[in-house]
């Protein structure tokens, strides 16, 4: 279904303002806002869905418009609590349309991760009280107007609904290609993370493509995947599964390869990793100022100052690096370090089109990591 259709009876709708955390099955709506709007007056990139359903309230509250957020289904769980005690209508009763990517829809092939999200997406929010329909490839503008007489009846009652957009459902005419200048890409990065770390080194490695890159270099080199915990979903606990690990396992070093989007999603997970000074805990934040694993829309990351923040939250040692020479003197900077370390890289949006997936399981690799960190 082309987007100019989904976007006309927005407009009918009177909602003018849409905030969400991008998703890859979405790039046809996240591109046209950001050629439309960019980020501004009409558009905000939320650091995590419930957030967005936050956005969605002030600006309700502010104009009596109601707000569109979008968001991959994964991010439900973090919409639940506004769902249930901001914008529910035994609350403030607030209408807000959300357009929801559905990964994992029974009967169509995905990732692990996206499984039992995929089964579940339309009786959550079924149960969360908010009616929902199914756009797929075929839907036509005639279903889709009525459902959008629907979506008015139920804000009418402060009620929200939901698209829930199916692989393959939205069309749009531009694809928009996001780029930084930096010199080093992600991958050569954790491929560097490969090679210099040590033999009893435990790596934490965050949601989407750098996990992928991970175990693809473990593979080009022929090591197993013991050494790694990959985050293939929960976006932005990275950290808090290393330092789930690091509390019980002092003398072994442990790495979180976080993402900037990822980080920013539970900003506050910062704050307790570093207020804890654990000596042998390693964060190090890839910044490549984007959510490149789903299409490279900008995150707010270029206009923070991470190493002030992690400074202030109580890190010991703080590095950062743009160049190659610069990334590979951080595994020195790191062995002398004494106390806990957080290190920013820059990174470019550049990543392979024939990037692998995982080929083992999610729990053959709980397995042979806990294994590992006997
Ligand atoms: C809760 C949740 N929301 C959204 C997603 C979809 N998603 C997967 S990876 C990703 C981008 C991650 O960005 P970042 O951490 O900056 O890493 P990058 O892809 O740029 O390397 C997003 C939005 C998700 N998996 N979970």
């Amino acid at each position: 279904m082309k987007i100019k259709y989904l976007l006309d009876e927005i407009e009918q709708l009177g909602a003018s303002f849409y905030a969400g955390v991008p998703d890859s099955q979405l790039r046809a709506l996240c591109d046209t806002l950001m050629s439309r709007y960019g980020i501004g007056d009409r558009h905000v990139i939320a650091a995590n869905e419930g957030a967005a359903v936050g956005l969605a309230a002030g600006h309700y509250l502010a104009t009596g418009k109601p707000a569109v957020v979008y968001m991959q289904n994964s991010g439900i769980g973090n919409a639940v609590n506004p769902i249930c005690s901001l914008v529910n209508d035994k609350v403030y009763a607030i209408p807000v349309l959300f357009i929801v990517g559905w990964r994992g829809e029974p009967g169509v092939h995905d990732e692990p991760q996206h499984i039992y999200q995929g089964e579940v997406t339309r009786d959550l929010l079924g149960c969360l009280g908010i009616q929902n329909f199914v756009i797929s490839k075929e839907t036509t503008p005639e279903e889709l107007a009525a459902y959008f007489s629907r979506v008015k009846e139920e804000f009418a009652l402060g009620h929200q609904c939901a698209l829930v957009v199916r692989k393959g459902a939205l069309e749009s005419d531009e694809k928009l290609e996001y780029s930084n200048n930096y010199p080093l890409s992600r991958e050569d990065v954790v491929k560097l993370f490969v090679e210099h770390t040590g033999e009893r080194d435990i790596i934490v490695s965050t949601t989407g493509k750098l996990s992928r890159e991970l175990f693809e270099a473990r593979e080009a080199r022929g090591q197993g995947h013991e050494k790694d915990f990959l985050t293939v979903g929960s976006m932005g606990h990275s950290s808090m599964i290393a330092m789930g690990i690091a509390r019980e396992k002092n003398d072994r070093r442990v790495f979180c390869l976080d993402g900037d989007g990822a980080a920013l999603m539970h900003m506050g997970s910062l704050a307790v990793a570093g207020s804890a000074q654990m000596g042998n805990f390693v964060h190090v934040l890839f910044n490549n100022e984007a959510h490149e694993t789903v299409g490279g829309m900008p995150t707010v990351s270029g206009k923070i100052d991470y190493l002030g923040i992690a400074k202030s939250c109580g890190y010991e040692n703080i590095f950062t690096a743009e160049t190659e020479e610069e990334a590979l003197s951080l595994f020195d900077k790191i062995a002398q370090a004494k106390g806990s370390v957080f290190a920013e890289i820059k990174t470019n949006l550049s990543s392979r089109a024939d990037l692998g997936r995982p080929t083992t399981t999610p729990i053959q690799n709980k397995e042979a990591f806990m294994e590992f960190l006997k």
